[in-house]
């Protein structure tokens, strides 16, 4: 008997990678994707299947965490073996201005699975995976952190994840289910969301070395985030779900890196070394000097500034994690350092600018709708 899985958020960036992994594991996979005025299906249409042919394992179904009237009919319908909750509102920037809605989505939304499975007498066969986030421990009580840290959300994401956390624990005590949180801090790949850090900093750094932008707009360079590879990640989502007992787990490689050094390895990537002059907001970065003869790029060249619009109310300015538990008890080694995954996301970036570069010099541009 194949097994069965839901995942929720399958137009992710973990949606995509997870459902992969799963169907090259011989799972029956149903995805739960919100509705949208257009196509947004990009990640996962290399695993669409036809849903008129025989034997189909990848199948979409319209769902929003926001109502539980869908979530209970799907859940009923599929009888899941595995549930994976990864649907989101994951940027903590927007979060500040769209509270409500993410403590619906985040934190609600979260309640509404398990609530279902329970209304539907599932909790002894059906798994909970639950995508909690190093975003719980916020303002730095401890490092690196563990399991054990305290939490200390700093924006209205994290405190709906923390809601989501604690109801995840709540009903595994409660009721007996097998659910369980990752914890996992930030992980990132060629299809990361463009707007969150490192995706806009690859992009950027790939189009200014071919001349088609003159420079980036970055928030809090300070910042220290624990980075890695989000394939890494979310097989250790899937090792979660079958190990012998529920438990919570962190996920990280136990190295943290300030978003300035992350451009500066970005630029580096393509051969062109950055020096950064000047402090907060005034903070600049120029070429020093490139290696690269296919990127003509003036030395002294202002590529990197700081715009006050990207800072957040308030901050998290350190996250470095401590996987020890998840190495020692269930074996995960990740296979990707931060170099590598800089140069997934760069070679991948470089190839896409490229193709935009092509349609520029083309003399193709987007016209006007009524010209
Ligand atoms: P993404 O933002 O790439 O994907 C989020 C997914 O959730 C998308 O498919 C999105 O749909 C969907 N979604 C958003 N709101 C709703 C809603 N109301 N109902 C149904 N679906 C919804 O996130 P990631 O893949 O990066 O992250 C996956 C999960 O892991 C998230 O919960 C995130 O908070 C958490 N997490 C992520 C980390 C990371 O570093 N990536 C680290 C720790 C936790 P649409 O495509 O339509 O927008
Ligand atoms: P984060 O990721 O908030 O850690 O949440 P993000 O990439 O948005 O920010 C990381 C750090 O970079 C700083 N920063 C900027 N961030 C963005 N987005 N844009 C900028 O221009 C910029 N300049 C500096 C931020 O201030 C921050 O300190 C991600 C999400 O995937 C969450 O869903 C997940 O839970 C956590 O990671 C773990």
């Amino acid at each position: 008997m194949k097994k069965t899985a839901i995942i929720t958020g399958v137009t992710g960036q973990d949606g995509a990678y997870l459902s992969e992994f799963l169907l090259k594991k011989g799972y029956i996979v149903h995805g739960l994707k919100r509705r949208s005025s257009l196509f947004n299906t990009d990640r996962i249409d290399h695993l669409y299947q036809d849903p008129h042919e025989e034997d189909v394992n990848f199948i979409l179904h319209y769902c929003d965490l926001t109502d539980s009237t869908n979530l209970i009919r799907i859940i009923q319908e599929v009888q899941p073996d595995e549930i994976y909750n990864l649907a989101a509102m994951s940027h903590v920037h927007v979060s500040f201005e769209i509270p409500e809605y993410t403590a619906n989505a985040d934190g609600i939304g979260t309640l509404r699975i398990l609530e279902a499975v329970r209304i539907l007498g599932l909790e002894k066969k059906t798994k909970i995976y639950q995508a909690s986030t190093s975003e719980l421990y916020g303002k730095v009580q401890e490092v690196p952190q563990t399991e054990t840290t305290p939490f200390y959300p700093r924006s209205p994401y994290a405190v709906a994840k923390m809601y989501a956390y604690w109801i995840t624990v709540n009903y595994r005590e409660a009721y007996g289910m097998y659910a369980c949180n990752g914890i996992l801090f930030n992980h990132e790949s060629p299809i990361r969301g463009e707007t969150f850090v490192t995706r806009k900093i690859t992009r950027a750094t790939s189009r200014i070395a071919l001349g088609l932008q003159d420079k980036i707009y970055l928030g809090n360079l300070d910042a220290q985030r624990d980075w890695g590879h989000a394939k890494d990640y979310i097989r250790m989502m899937w090792m979660i779900l079958q190990a012998n007992e529920p438990e919570d787990w962190v996920i990280a490689t136990g190295k943290t890196t300030t978003v300035r050094d992350f451009v500066k390895m970005s630029f580096g990537h393509v051969g062109i070394e950055l020096e950064f002059n000047g402090e907060g907001i005034k903070e600049k970065g120029y070429v020093k000097a490139c290696k690269n003869p296919d990127f003509q790029i003036e030395i002294g060249k202002e590529v990197v500034a700081v715009d006050e619009k990207y800072f957040r109310p308030t901050e998290v300015d350190l996250l470095i994690g401590d996987a020890s538990k998840a190495r020692e008890k269930l074996g995960w080694i990740p296979e990707y350092d931060l170099p590598a995954l800089i140069e997934d996301m760069m070679s991948s970036d470089i190839k896409l600018m490229q193709k935009q570069q092509y349609l520029k010099d083309g003399g193709y541009r987007i016209k006007n709708y009524f010209e």
